[in-house]
């Protein structure tokens, strides 16, 4: 069975302004543009919201109940709730917390993909043993980031992604929603169709002039006549209705990069013992990224000499390559390089092989993408 965990931060930027600052707490937040209502301008006859420019990227809880949402022109948002604390955008600082809470939720997943700045599915199929265990594991998961970050998250847990991501929505902000295999098509049936990802205003109103509004009235629709109106479309959405999803949680953003290192029991110089070292670093670089899926185009090796000083020679390949051969030739040939260059009179303490400028081979086509 397949359990699929969708993470998603509550006000994802404004919580982080709330972090920083605590004593934001609280209050309607609007973080978007860059604004600069001054003192000065304030006393010009012009109305101050003439000065606000650019969209609403997101608002905290607080502030959506003035009717505030995101991709909200900013004046709009002014006038709206002009005692709001309103934040330019400081998308580093964003950014930074994103890859920490990444580097948090990886630690418990099979496989992870990230699919926005602040949101990501979880395959944790091999991690948890029934949906009781999934809802326990989504709190620990929860717990550790307030307890590193600061910072709520919503999580659906599903037998597919779609479902999922559907879940992380149902309750928020702080919210946990399970949605058992069994309980799938239950749980869809009343929800509109716009609740599925992908399913925008056109798609909407299209399915509108069909009598299809809800969910459950797309899973018991005639899968014919949505073909005819949609295409393979149509068959996608009428699956999906009835709780089944296939897609996988695909690693894609993750591997940049691939690498073994060693570190040797006793410094040398032998040109054996270090080339049979590259040969079997270069090998077991090559099974890792083979059973990824991978080829490579650039090739690096890194070496610590004995007075600690580390050195990396890499070269980039015309095209990528997936063979083991030009692997082991390319890293004993930059090892080379290393030892009778910079290091012409040092001993070696670490060999490190690695591989970057990866490409996924595609099993079907045979081809790279
Ligand atoms: P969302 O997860 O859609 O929103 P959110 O995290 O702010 O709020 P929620 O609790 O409903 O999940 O988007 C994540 C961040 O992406 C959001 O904090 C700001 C940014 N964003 C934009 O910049 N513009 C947009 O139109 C949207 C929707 C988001
Ligand atoms: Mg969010």
């Amino acid at each position: 069975m397949k359990l699929i965990l969708h993470v998603d931060m509550d006000s994802f930027f404004s919580a982080v302004e709330v972090r920083e600052n605590p004593e934001l707490k609280g209050l309607p937040i609007i973080v978007g543009g860059k604004i600069s209502i001054e003192k000065e301008e304030e006393k010009e006859t012009e109305k101050p919201e003439k000065k606000i420019r650019g969209v609403v990227s997101t608002c905290s809880y607080e502030a959506r109940e003035y009717g505030i949402h995101s991709a909200m022109p900013l004046s709009r948002a002014y006038k709206l709730c002009p005692d709001a604390k309103f934040l330019p955008v400081n998308m580093p600082l964003y950014k930074r917390v994103s890859r920490e809470i990444m580097g948090i939720l990886k630690e418990y997943a099979d496989k992870i993909e990230q699919v926005s700045i602040d949101e990501a599915f979880l395959d944790v199929s091999t991690k948890v043993r029934d949906w009781n265990d999934a809802r326990e594991y989504a709190r620990q998961i929860k717990r550790v980031i307030m307890a590193k970050e600061g910072l709520t998250c919503s999580i659906g847990i599903a037998p597919n992604k779609t479902i999922a991501k559907i879940a992380s929505d149902f309750v928020k902000p702080d919210g946990l929603t399970v949605v058992e295999e069994e309980k799938a098509r239950e749980f869809l049936a009343p929800l509109p169709v716009k609740k599925i990802p992908g399913v925008g205003p056109k798609t909407e109103q299209m399915l509108k002039t069909m009598g299809i509004e809800q969910i459950g009235q797309l899973a018991s629709y005639d899968v014919q006549k949505l073909v005819a109106k949609f295409g393979k479309y149509g068959t996608r959405l009428h699956l999906i209705a009835n709780g089944i999803d296939e897609s996988e949680v695909e690693e894609k953003w993750e591997r940049k990069s691939l690498s073994r290192e060693r570190t040797f029991a006793e410094d040398t110089r032998d040109v054996s013992v270090l080339n049979n070292c590259v040969d079997e670093l270069a090998e077991e670089v090559y099974n890792a990224i083979t059973r990824e899926g991978f080829v490579f185009k650039t090739v690096a090796i890194k070496v610590r000499f004995d007075d600690f000083t580390l050195h990396t020679r890499a070269k980039t390949l015309k095209s990528f390559h997936s063979d083991l051969s030009m692997l082991r030739k390319t890293a004993r040939e930059l090892m080379m390089e290393l030892s009778e260059g910079t290091g012409k009179d040092k001993k070696i303490r670490l060999v490190g092989v690695r591989v970057s400028n990866l490409g996924v081979v595609n099993e079907k086509q045979r081809k790279i993408i």
